[in-house]
């Protein structure tokens, strides 16, 4: 093994006389990383540790060229306060977080930075435990953001750079073994490599991973490289270890006991993948030192145009996360991030792209034992030269200036030398959004040399000329199926073009979950799941990045950009995942499971098919359920016997009898037959449903019309006789009645989105509707009122009819609405809105649920009953917007203190029902902003347009728009007495 990881190099000491003391020259070197060994493999090892995470003593200062009188061991900090190590100033009362997306929170003038600088100064003391056998000491900081300037007993060691990367300084001869030691680091948040480090996530500086002392014992293993290969054909691992020192490596359940550098053939292993994560314990050990391993066979490689692990096609279905936390930041406990990745398994992702940086190596071994695919990033991002047009001559992207060279491939030596045993890392990615350049084939030449095993993925490359994947971004359904099929547009040189098209596809991220949505997830999945071409996608985002905040009277929210009173920032763009900050799984998560399901289940009264989704293995490990309800209560349950499916195929078995009486719903779910280390046996991972479907309600009609005192009774209706508007049913006093056409926008209609809507939708003016009654036409038994909706300024609109026909306790409503003028935009919504008495504050729905749907993201509701408070039914989106709405609905039950009112859809309607107002709910900036007015308001709708994921992304599709066409629809009230 010829790594320059097995040169550690004693560190330079820089000199410390006080004519350097207040040099910050170093901030500005393209590479101010100085005195850090080189890199080496993550180790789990019997090797004394020293944790000096905790409490140190701590100074914040606005600049950066301070004395550095502090890092002298007698120094008297006993002024400075303290802080946890690991965490960031920021969020411990330093300075305030500050979020920008793309651009950089200051002039791009490379490699320079601001001098209002903020810089902490941190200091601790430790003793090196007495029974140490130990030859050297190495002090490692797993995360210092930005740069962090350290000293031991006095003496400079260097200096760390690559926020998210690992740096090692030899402490050997520094060390005190017979005193106490004094560690004193100091951090700024800007240095030249901030420039590399623009990733789209709030400015968070300081100490944020762990700090270690090593002990390093005689003979110890200073780098490891474990190859487990798996040999599809023979079904034989291949494995060899490479070790700077003699050792050997013995695992036990497989009977070996090899020498470093010896290739052992195994027959029979079990392989690796994200499905079955089947680990084999082993331990490397020296004369010095025993590591543990956990080695995981498996092959990766690119065939044709196909991505392939052992041998199969095997397709990825991801998200991108980042480490964030709403209390901490990126500071991530090992807790979360195994919370992390169940919330993925449980949620069928089998795949995750590390955006835009190097995890803590502790996720990764989370990722080998609880399996995940994973995208290993590097940690680069040079977004904030795309506003000065990347390449522009002052700015010098670093992906191109030949003086960043160095400064690239050093973060991506230390992130394949950091992650090279893990299993789970089934590629490695350059980076993101740095545009394209020679450095980043300096990158990748480096990474081929040194890890011939591991594709390449890097965005940016768009021709792919350096990596092994075409990948994009934000593609529309459209393109993904023109790529599939290898007919996308081609690239301009045709060598470059031919190399393209025989590579695998990566969709890095898409369907951006800013807000309600995404939509369009099935339609997503449909095309990936027909081309083998396609090795599968990476949803934006797992998370919102908000952080808990408060407001003065106490209530919780999650912060975003500008909550901090920063001059320049990106708003609630931080707020785009599809779980929300405090990591409870959004609508959005709910939808991604069911479309990322291992199988698909189809169903009817007799037969139930089974797809397998799976690459790797069969379907064994799942069991199957059928249950029938009416109206909510159960009548049966069977369990099915599926015999094993194959990866990739289907079979079609008979269901047991059941009954199935009109309006009975069938449910089939496959479950988890047994526990396993990602959740316990019964949890469900696909659903499918059959009706018996019963006749729709029919309007009701007879009773005769009363006329009161200006009022016209239709059943339990009360008609405005001079305008024909509801303004009771029974006791229930109704406000606010007519059509409605508006939705709180949502992030994906907003001006900034790839396909705005609110401007047009504002510039109409269908957030100030007109509605004028023209005629009310009083029958024996019906009212019919004729009017027009209309909206300031304009000529668009609707003409409306309303028919109202009662019974004793009911009334129908029916209305035909036929737009007027040449309507050039989706509308919204159209529907109809009333006030009721905040009172009722139950709901119970037959139809669609339990969750919110809209027309293109109704993969996670199922049929049956439910019922939810009104406060329930709202969705707490970071930045609020239209949300909560229940689709399919048959029939709604609204009660609480007093009567209730029941809803009947004679088609299908939209129902949402909330405590405040659409108007209210536009105007707030954080759900804190929003307070029950006394009323509730329902909307009964004929639809709603699609979400899509426009902020940043293709809109809806076509056939989830909601076009200005006619429609006709009719609801039945009831009032019955509470
Ligand atoms: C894309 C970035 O890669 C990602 O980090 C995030 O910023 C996302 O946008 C928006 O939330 S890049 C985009 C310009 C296509």
């Amino acid at each position: 093994m010829t790594s320059p990881a097995f040169t550690p190099a004693l560190p330079a000491v820089l000199p410390t006389d006080s004519a350097a003391r207040f040099d910050t020259s170093y901030l500005t070197d393209f590479l101010p990383r100085r005195g850090t060994l080189a890199p080496r493999a993550w180790a789990r090892s019997d090797a004394p540790e020293l944790s000096l995470n905790g409490q140190w003593a701590f100074r914040y200062a606005e600049r950066a060229d301070l004395p550095t009188d502090f890092a002298e061991a007698a120094y008297d900090d006993g002024d400075w306060g303290s802080i946890p190590v690991p965490a960031h100033w920021q969020l411990n009362g330093h300075g305030e977080p500050a979020y920008t997306n793309r651009r950089f929170p200051f002039p791009v003038d490379p490699p320079h930075i601001p001098h209002e600088n903020p810089t902490g100064d941190y200091r601790r003391s430790f003793e090196v435990p007495p029974d140490w056998d130990v030859e050297r000491m190495l002090l490692r900081f797993d995360g210092i953001d930005s740069v962090g300037r350290v000293w031991l007993n006095g003496v400079e060691l260097g200096i760390t750079s690559g926020s998210r990367l690992a740096s090692e300084f030899d402490v050997t001869e520094i060390v005190r073994r017979d005193a106490p030691n004094v560690i004193a680091v100091r951090v700024h948040q800007w240095s030249s490599a901030t420039y590399l480090e623009d990733q789209d996530m709030w400015w968070l500086s300081g100490i944020f991973r762990d700090v270690t002392l090593l002990g390093r014992p005689a003979g110890a293993i200073h780098d490891h490289w474990v190859h487990a290969d798996y040999d599809h054909v023979e079904g034989a691992g291949v494995l060899r270890v490479e070790a700077d020192v003699p050792a050997r490596i013995t695992i036990p359940a497989l009977g070996i006991d090899a020498a470093v550098g010896q290739t052992v053939r195994i027959p029979g292993v079990r392989p690796w993948s994200a499905e079955d994560p089947w680990l084999y314990d082993g331990e490397l050990a020296s004369a010095g030192e025993r590591i543990a391993l956990r080695i995981g066979f498996r092959t990766v490689a690119i065939v044709g145009d196909e991505f392939r692990v052992n041998g199969v096609r095997t397709l990825m279905r991801g998200v991108n996360r980042h480490d964030i936390d709403a209390d901490t930041g990126r500071v991530v406990t090992e807790e979360r991030m195994r919370h992390d990745i169940l919330l993925m398994k449980q949620h069928n992702i089998n795949a995750v792209r590390t955006s835009h940086y190097p995890p803590q190596a502790r996720f990764l071994e989370l990722c080998d034992e609880l399996g995940l695919w994973v995208i290993d990033e590097c940690d680069l991002e040079t977004h904030g030269f795309y506003p000065v047009d990347w390449f522009h001559e002052l700015a010098g992207n670093p992906a191109k200036d030949p003086r960043w060279r160095d400064a690239l491939v050093d973060r991506m030596q230390r992130l394949v030398e950091r992650d090279k045993n893990r299993p789970s890392v089934i590629m490695w990615s350059l980076g993101n959004e740095c545009g394209e350049g020679e450095n980043l084939g300096a990158m990748a030449e480096w990474a081929h040399d040194r890890d011939p095993s591991r594709p390449l993925h890097y965005e940016r490359d768009w021709s792919a000329q350096y990596v092994d994947v075409y990948s994009r971004m934000y593609t529309t359904q459209a393109d993904l199926e023109l790529i599939g099929r290898g007919e996308e547009e081609p690239w301009p040189d045709a060598a470059l073009d031919a190399s393209r098209r025989g590579k695998p596809f990566v969709l890095c991220e898409y369907a951006h979950s800013m807000g309600n949505g995404p939509g369009g997830l099935a339609d997503y999945q449909a095309v990936f799941e027909k081309h083998p071409r396609l090795a599968g996608g990476f949803v934006w985002e797992l998370f919102d990045h908000g952080l808990r905040s408060r407001t003065e009277d106490g209530r919780e929210f999650f912060a975003y950009g500008g909550d901090f009173g920063e001059a320049v920032h990106d708003s609630n763009f931080i707020a785009d995942g599809l779980a929300f900050s405090d990591g409870t799984p959004g609508p959005g998560l709910l939808e991604l499971k069911a479309v990322y399901a291992p199988v698909v289940l189809t169903v009817d009264a007799h037969e139930l098919t089974v797809e397998s989704r799976y690459d790797h293995g069969d379907t064994s490990g799942l069991a199957f359920t059928a249950r029938v309800e009416l109206d909510g209560v159960e009548l049966a349950r069977a369990s099915v016997d599926v015999p094993p499916v194959a990866p990739r195929s289907r079979m079609t078995t008979t269901l047991p009898e059941l009954p199935l009486p009109e309006g009975a719903v069938l449910t089939v779910s496959a479950v988890l037959a047994a526990d396993t280390s990602w959740a316990d046996a019964g949890h469900e991972v696909a659903w499918a449903q059959h009706e018996a479907a019963r006749p729709a309600p029919r309007p009701v009609a007879g009773a005769p019309v009363r006329r009161g005192d200006r009022i016209l009774s239709v059943g339990p209706a009360r008609l405005r006789e001079r305008d024909g508007a509801l303004i009771a049913l029974g006791g229930l006093e109704v406000t606010a009645f007519g059509p409605d056409m508006w939705r709180a926008v949502i992030d994906n209609d907003r001006p900034f989105s790839w396909a705005p809507k609110e401007p047009r939708w504002r510039q109409i003016g269908l957030h100030l509707p007109h509605f004028r009654v023209d005629d009310v036409a009083v029958g024996e038994a019906e009212v019919v009122t004729t009017g027009h909706l209309g909206f300031p300024g304009s000529d668009l609109g609707y003409r409306i009819e309303q028919r109202w026909t009662g019974a004793d306790d009911a009334v129908t409503l029916r209305i035909t609405a036929d737009p007027i003028g040449a309507w050039d935009i989706e509308l919204p919504r159209f529907g109809l809105r009333l006030a009721l008495p905040g009172t009722l504050d139950r709901v119970e729905w037959d139809g669609l649920g339990p969750g919110e749907a809209y027309a293109d993201s109704r993969s996670a509701v199922r049929l049956g009953r439910w019922s939810a408070s009104v406060a329930e039914l709202q969705t707490p989106y970071a930045y609020p917007q239209e949300n909560g709405n229940r689709t399919g609905v048959r029939r709604l039950l609204l009660s609480g203190d007093g009567d209730a009112l029941e809803v009947l859809g004679h088609s299908e309607v939209d129902a949402t029902v909330r405590p405040w107002s659409t108007e209210a709910l536009d105007a707030a900036a954080h759900p804190t902003d929003l307070v029950a007015d006394g009323l509730t308001w329902l909307n009964l709708d004929a639809g709603q347009n699609g979400l899509g994921s426009a902020s940043c992304g293709p809109q809806a599709l076509p056939s989830s728009r909601l076009l200005a066409g006619r429609f006709d629809y009719a609801v039945t009230f009831r009032v019955t007495a509470g």
